[in-house]
């Protein structure tokens, strides 16, 4: 069976966890599935927007406990296990987190690697390693930080504090809450608007907030420039800018 369904509707692509019996945990076998099906999703120009989501009572319960207590750090070092999330955090195409129920751990991680979450009603988010004896280690403590701030990073780090929806919307963490019957639904709304507009843009103003984290304010704005120079050079720019004129609907194609 596979750990990991895809559904295409139009420019969109619904990627689901499927591994209901162990809550979504993040096996290496699933982490490859997963990665190795985004990664195809990201060369296929006609996908314009990915949703990422688990089901309804789970997005993923984070990394596979069973197995990470028979890895040694070794094995966990030459197998590359963690640098392969540096994979989704480097998709060109948007990302958009379907989160509904728990999201802890490596799975809250992974929510974070998108680039924005749509949580249910019943989301629970949670960093819960510290009590295992290990560290957030696939991205955490930055990610969660650069998110809600330092106070309330550390307490969920630290005291492994969970978030509710509504906890972690104040916080900074997630960009909507949804009923919870509405979990995927939203999310694929949400998808379907970022597929609309013009897509050479939108791969542009992704990589231009996420600059944003990497370097100092000068060089962000310069960045910042260079990109709107390449996105007004598109024929995408020249078809949204005309479109709005003419009083239409772009045609954008990608160019
Ligand atoms: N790994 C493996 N199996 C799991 C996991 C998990 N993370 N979570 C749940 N399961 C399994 C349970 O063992 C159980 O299996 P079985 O039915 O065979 O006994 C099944 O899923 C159902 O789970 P529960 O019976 O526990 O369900 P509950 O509804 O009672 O509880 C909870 C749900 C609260 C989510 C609970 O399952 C739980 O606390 N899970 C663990 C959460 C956790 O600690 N996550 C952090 C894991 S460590 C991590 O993510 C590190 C990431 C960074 C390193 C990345 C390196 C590759």
């Amino acid at each position: 069976m596979s750990l990991v369904s895809v559904e295409r509707n139009g420019a969109i692509a619904v990627v689901l966890l499927n591994r209901p019996d162990a809550l979504n945990a993040l096996s290496d076998k699933l982490m490859d599935e997963l990665v190795s099906t985004l990664e195809d999703l990201d060369r296929d120009e006609e996908v314009r927007c990915i949703v990422l989501g688990g089901s309804e009572r789970v997005f993923a319960a984070g990394a596979d406990i069973g197995e990470l207590a028979q890895t040694s750090a070794i094995e966990l070092y030459y197998q590359r296990r963690v640098e392969r999330w540096d994979a989704i955090r480097g998709l060109w195409t948007p990302l958009v987190a379907a989160v509904s129920g728990y999201c802890l751990g490596g799975g809250c991680e992974l929510a974070m690697a998108c680039d924005l979450i749509v949580a249910s009603e019943s989301a629970v988010f949670g960093q819960p390693e510290t009590g295992l004896g290990i560290i957030p280690g696939a991205g955490g403590t930055q990610l969660l930080t650069r998110a809600v701030g330092k106070p309330l990073a550390m307490d969920v780090i630290l005291s492994g504090r969970r978030l509710s929806a509504r906890e972690a919307l104040a916080a900074g963490l997630v960009a909507r809450v949804v009923a919870r019957e509405a979990w995927l639904e939203e999310a694929k709304r949400v998808a379907r608007e970022i597929a609309e507009k013009g897509p050479v843009a939108t791969r542009l103003a992704k990589e231009s907030v996420d600059r944003a984290f990497e370097t100092t304010l000068a060089a962000g704005l310069e960045a910042e420039r260079r990109a709107l120079y390449l996105a007004f050079a598109s024929e995408d720019a020249k078809e949204g800018l005309t479109a709005f004129t003419e009083k239409r609907k772009p045609d954008f194609k990608g160019r």
